[in-house]
């Protein structure tokens, strides 16, 4: 990556990636340095992970983001009103924390790991605050582990299972998500002791509030990243993706080719071979009430 170089105004500039966004301004890591960047443009829209130029316009009086590189992806999740919020860019892989504290939500995590299918993002589950134990949790987690999907069981306070850990995010860009309060930010304290990432402890938290408020982009050895994001309640992938609530769901998907109809949304449609596995427990009743939920949330949403 070139760090500096003259842009045409004669001014110094170069490329650099988004470490965070705060609205009207940027955190840039170019090369060794970081520094704070304005937008330019009022529709000018730059998340964490984005690759931009950034240089001393004339018309600025700071350093500033001139150009946002072509995103490989863009995370976003949609708000309680139905709009798009971006959270980050050009990520590899969503990993979904939960523990026995909070209570975990597993509809959220389904409504993660459906957002990341849609993406074509790998998914893995942490498990955290191992500490507190997890034998509540173990019929979900044996529900999906045998969906395939990977699970790590870590101790962000001991360090139990974070060699596991980091083992498993080597080389990529991994997005943390999860409920406020599972431990995000201290899973990347752990990973990097340097990163000194807000934890609840380390805050006179008001109940309810995040105590991460925007995503923030950790570099770690040999081209690993994570991306710490405020954990959400109402996170759901975008609506606008045809069919995204049976997409995001692989083994109603699957299930779906032995439906009578072939646009059945496995719904109230008779002779649906997904309502049937539910209700037999070929498929977890828990995971298609899950279904049901994103579907008529789409519904709402876009009508
Ligand atoms: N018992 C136990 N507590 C932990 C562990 N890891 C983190 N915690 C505690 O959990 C609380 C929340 O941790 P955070 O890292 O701030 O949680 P977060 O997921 O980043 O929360 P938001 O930023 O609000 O989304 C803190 O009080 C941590 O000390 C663990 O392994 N065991
Ligand atoms: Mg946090
Ligand atoms: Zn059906």
């Amino acid at each position: 990556m070139v760090a500096e170089q003259k842009t045409p105004q004669g001014s110094i500039g170069g490329l650099g990636l988004v470490l965070a966004s705060f609205g009207r301004g940027v955190l840039v890591q170019a090369g060794a340095t970081t520094l704070h960047c304005a937008l330019t443009g009022r529709k000018q829209r730059v998340v964490c992970g984005d690759r931009v130029t950034w240089g001393y316009p004339p018309s600025a009086d700071g350093a500033s983001v001139l150009s946002v590189e072509p995103r490989r992806n863009l995370i976003e999740r949609i708000d309680a009103r139905g709009r798009a919020e971006p959270v980050a860019a050009n990520i590899d892989r969503l990993a979904i924390v939960v523990a026995a504290e909070p209570t975990p939500d597993w509809f959220l995590v389904d409504r993660y790991w459906a957002g990341a299918l849609l993406k074509d993002l790998g998914a893995l589950l942490i498990v955290n605050k191992q500490d507190l134990g997890t034998r509540a949790m173990q019929p979900e987690l044996e529900t999906y582990r045998g969906l395939g999907l990977p699970c790590i069981e870590t101790a962000s306070q001991s360090g139990q299972g974070m060699a596991e850990l980091k083992g498993a995010l080597v080389g990529r860009v991994t997005l943390l998500v999860g409920q406020s309060g599972v431990g995000k930010s201290s899973l990347v304290n752990a990973l990097d002791p340097q990163a000194a990432a807000l934890t609840a402890e380390l805050t006179r938290d008001v109940e309810g509030r995040h105590t991460t408020t925007t995503a923030r982009w950790y570099s770690l050895a040999d081209g690993t990243a994570i991306i710490d994001a405020p954990g959400v309640r109402d996170f759901a992938p975008p609506a606008s993706l045809v069919r995204a609530a049976e997409r995001g769901f692989a083994e109603i998907h699957d299930l779906g080719t032995g439906c009578r109809f072939k646009d059945c949304r496995h719904m109230e449609e008779p002779g649906c071979a997904v309502r049937l596995a539910a209700v037999s427990g070929r498929v977890a009743a828990r995971r298609y009430e899950s279904y049901r939920r994103l579907y008529r949330l789409y519904e709402k949403l876009a009508p």
